[in-house]
């Protein structure tokens, strides 16, 4: 054990006299079903041209077409997710066949994921666009090195350090995100993609599916490898580098306006029908401030280090959710203490398809079917070698883009 009791909790726990029995239930930040329109309900909120977003009943399409100014329809988190905290997003959508268009040798992208209301401008290729983490689906191919093929990948902008703007993305370039063999994402076909971050790990991971099962996004894998490195077909793996951060307080459809690089015009036209939209956290264990699914040593650091603040959550220590980080809290973190116990993966942990609305429901069949298949395969997440916090896999997650635009 690592940790240092702080003087200060030292005297807390003998002032502590009241065992505290609060829960931490695992409310879902955002639950979008579109059963009213998002836009005049006041639920989300547009930035650019609202006419891009068009609600029906049980759905919205968002018109993509990269030479059109950036718009991005917005859904408040209600907390500032970073890198620290494990988080799942979930998305039912179908990318339709009319007027879809993916430009030969250029490379624009369809996005969904969070970003961060402040730090995230809309120039995403002129690089003011920070904080992002979700999915990007590259259908033309472009003509990068080794890539001449469509793409899908989890996806992180960290936080600008000062870096350039294509230092700040993580992507698995390569392989792994390359869908040589797999072909395209269907049209006219719901798709189900689930994204799950795991703070412990610091691995971001998208799962597709769809009905009738798991996608196969990812056969041939990084380095040539089946499934990749999860040996899953249906995932693609993203290993964030420890230096990376980031903050995150909207769930976003953002528009990107990408110019081409070989002319004028649009690099990718769709529009996509959005059934359902998700941010969970995973069930949260009382005394986990970091959700990495144990209470040990790194919670009871943060709670010390929020020690006596207000306005505080989960994240940073306030584990009986009165906003204030006191001894009340460390009890509960004493009462949880057990460094052993983990959450299993996040696609285990969602809720029970009855608590969920109906496309959900559907997505959660496809889900859990999709965790039957690669079971033959599929490594333990904390188990797999080489994979440790203390001496983490080495492998590539970033890299340039030859000027090419992202
Ligand atoms: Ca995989
Ligand atoms: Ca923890
Ligand atoms: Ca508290």
């Amino acid at each position: 054990m690592k940790y240092h009791r702080t003087a200060a909790a030292r005297v807390v726990a003998l002032l502590v006299v009241m065992s505290c029995a609060a829960t931490v239930g695992a409310a879902p930040l955002v639950v979008e079903t579109f059963d009213v329109d998002p836009i005049a309900s006041g639920r989300a909120q547009v930035v650019g041209s609202a006419s891009r977003f068009t609600s029906q009943p049980g759905g919205l399409t968002a018109h993509y077409d990269t030479a059109l100014a950036t718009s991005e329809l917005l859904w408040p988190l209600g907390r500032t997710l970073d890198q620290n905290t494990s988080f799942t997003i979930e998305a039912a959508f179908t990318i339709r066949s009319a007027n879809f268009f993916a430009k030969v040798n250029d490379f624009a992208q369809i996005s969904l994921g969070l970003l961060n209301s402040k730090t995230t401008g809309t120039s995403r290729t002129g690089g003011n666009a920070y904080d992002f983490v979700g999915l990007d689906y590259f259908p033309s191919s472009a003509t990068v090195p080794s890539w001449n093929v469509p793409a899908l990948g989890p996806v992180v902008i960290q936080s600008h350090n000062g870096t350039s703007y294509f230092g700040r993305i993580a992507f698995p370039f390569g392989a792994e995100s390359g869908l040589k063999h797999e072909g395209p994402l269907p049209l006219e076909t719901q798709l189900f993609a689930q994204l799950s971050y795991d703070a412990s790990l610091r691995t971001l991971t998208l799962a597709m599916s769809t009905a009738n099962g798991p996608l196969d996004v990812n056969s041939t894998g990084d380095l040539g490898d089946f499934g990749g490195y999860d040996g899953d077909i249906s995932t693609i793996e993203l290993d964030l580098p420890l230096d990376v951060s980031f903050a995150v307080d909207r769930l976003a459809l953002p528009l990107w306006n990408v110019p081409a690089v070989g002319g004028s015009g649009s690099v990718v036209i769709a529009d996509v029908l959005f059934d359902s939209l998700r941010v969970d956290l995973p069930a949260l264990i009382p005394g986990d401030a970091n959700g990495d699914g144990r209470v040990d040593g790194a919670d009871y650091t943060i709670w010390a280090d929020h020690f006596l603040l207000t306005n505080q959550s989960i994240a940073t220590g306030d584990f009986t959710g009165d906003g204030r980080v006191d001894g009340a809290d460390y009890t509960v973190w004493a009462d949880h203490y057990n460094p052993g116990k983990a959450l299993a993966t996040a696609a285990s942990e969602l809720p029970s398809a009855s608590s969920v609305p109906e496309p959900s429901a559907l997505w959660l069949a496809a889900l859990g079917a999709g965790l039957a298949l690669p079971l033959a395969t599929r490594r333990i997440p904390h188990s797999r070698p080489g994979k440790t916090r203390g001496g983490r896999r080495q492998r590539s997650t970033r890299g340039p883009l030859g000027g090419r635009s992202a």
